[in-house]
């Protein structure tokens, strides 16, 4: 609270008025522990939106104030209650206090597609649901349909982390975030078609198509029929590419003949399998049989995907590995890969 009046006289009266002080003081460490927001996330928000203008050190590192803490804080909070960043970004700090005043419990709850023009959507129902404020800039492209955008992001975050970090902490959330606006109406089907465009094409030029593996490094990663859902698929080959595989990518909804096919012709270690949906679940589970049939016993399954839990009995027949989690499945690759090392 800048030159506070505390007793409503004379504005001259050095005395009567109390100063806080604004001198740009505190690290960005300082910040990020008061407000809660990540680095990254307080750098993206300046870069972009410009929300605080900091000093700086005299080698360059940023000093912010009281009043920019203040400023940030209550940003934070403003998207804590369901607002886009862009949205409050440049609104001056009385704004953003009346907003948090006015913003109701209610607010959280979205407003029915069928009701709500698309202006009333953006303008209504996008701060209906928090979503995760270091995701907002990824969700802005998305609900402006913005490709050169959302892929200019994502590919930026590539500037300051490995490629399995993109996967686990953008690409990932984000997919989850899109789904669950989507699920609660929050979202149009376009908008989520088109994330799942542009994340597919990113997850693509990720991959390493040339390394298509030796010896025993080589896998065979798809999705049984019936699974539509393709990116858990690609993020699996991207994982095993980067622990050193080679890896044929067959995209998703394929018969158990033909995965078994492709394994065999490219005397694969293992087919991994991505099941994210119990649909149909007796010809998946069919094809499950079909296939462990049609493999030899030195071809392994692995199954991951959500799904996976739905349909436990049959992974256990087909003498499946499940792992639960990528770091799991990671280490499953790493074990299998050892031995052949050590040859
Ligand atoms: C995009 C999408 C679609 C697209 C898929 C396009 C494509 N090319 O992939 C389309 C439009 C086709 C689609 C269709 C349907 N979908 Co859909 N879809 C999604 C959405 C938004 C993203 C899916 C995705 O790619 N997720 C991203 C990946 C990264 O997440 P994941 O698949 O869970 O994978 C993680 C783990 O499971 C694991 N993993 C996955 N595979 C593997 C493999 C291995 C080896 C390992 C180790 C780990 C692993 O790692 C990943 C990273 O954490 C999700 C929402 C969401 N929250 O995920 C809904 C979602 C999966 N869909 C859903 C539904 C209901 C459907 C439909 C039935 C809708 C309909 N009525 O038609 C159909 C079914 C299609 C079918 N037969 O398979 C539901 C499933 C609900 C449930 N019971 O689980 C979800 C969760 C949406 C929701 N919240 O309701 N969908």
């Amino acid at each position: 609270l800048t030159n506070v009046r505390q007793d409503g006289g004379d504005a001259g009266s050095s005395e009567a008025i109390a100063v806080a002080d604004e001198s740009p003081r505190y690290p960005i460490r300082v910040v990020c522990r008061r407000t809660g927001l990540k680095p990254a996330t307080l750098r993206a928000w300046e870069k972009r939106y410009h929300v605080v203008d900091p000093g700086r050190t005299q080698t360059d590192r940023r000093l912010y104030s009281e009043s920019d803490i203040r400023r940030l804080s209550m940003l934070q909070q403003a998207i804590g209650a369901g607002w886009r960043i862009g949205q409050v970004a440049q609104l001056p700090d009385g704004e953003v206090e009346k907003l948090l005043e006015s913003t109701p419990r209610s607010r959280t709850q979205p407003v029915p597609l069928a009701i709500a023009s698309v202006s009333e959507r953006t303008k209504v129902v996008s701060p209906a649901r928090p979503s995760r404020p270091e995701l907002e800039s990824y969700l802005e492209p998305i609900w402006a349909l913005d490709s050169d955008t959302l892929r200019r992001r994502l590919e930026e975050a590539l500037l300051t982390e490995t490629r399995q970090q993109v996967i686990e902490t953008v690409v990932s959330p984000l997919v989850e975030e899109v789904g669950n606006q989507w699920a609660n109406n929050s979202m149009r089907p376009v908008h989520e078609h088109f994330a799942t465009a542009v994340i597919r094409a990113f997850l693509s030029s990720l991959r390493n198509d040339f390394n298509s593996g030796n010896g025993d490094h080589r896998l065979i990663v798809t999705t049984p029929q019936g699974q539509l859902h393709e990116i858990g698929a690609m993020i699996a080959a991207n994982v095993a590419e980067d622990a050193g595989w080679g890896v044929t990518y067959l995209g998703p909804n394929l018969p158990a003949e033909e995965i078994a096919l492709a394994a065999r012709q490219r005397q694969a270690r293992a087919v991994v399998l991505s099941i994210v949906l119990c649909v149909e679940r007796a010809q998946l589970e069919e094809s499950l049989h079909i296939l462990r049939r049609l493999l030899p016993d030195s071809i392994a399954i692995v199954a991951g995907g959500r799904a996976t839990a739905d349909i436990s009995s049959t992974l256990e027949e087909v003498n499946a590995h499940v792992p639960r989690t990528l770091a799991q499945y990671r280490a499953l690759l790493g074990e299998w890969i050892e031995p052949v090392r050590s040859t």
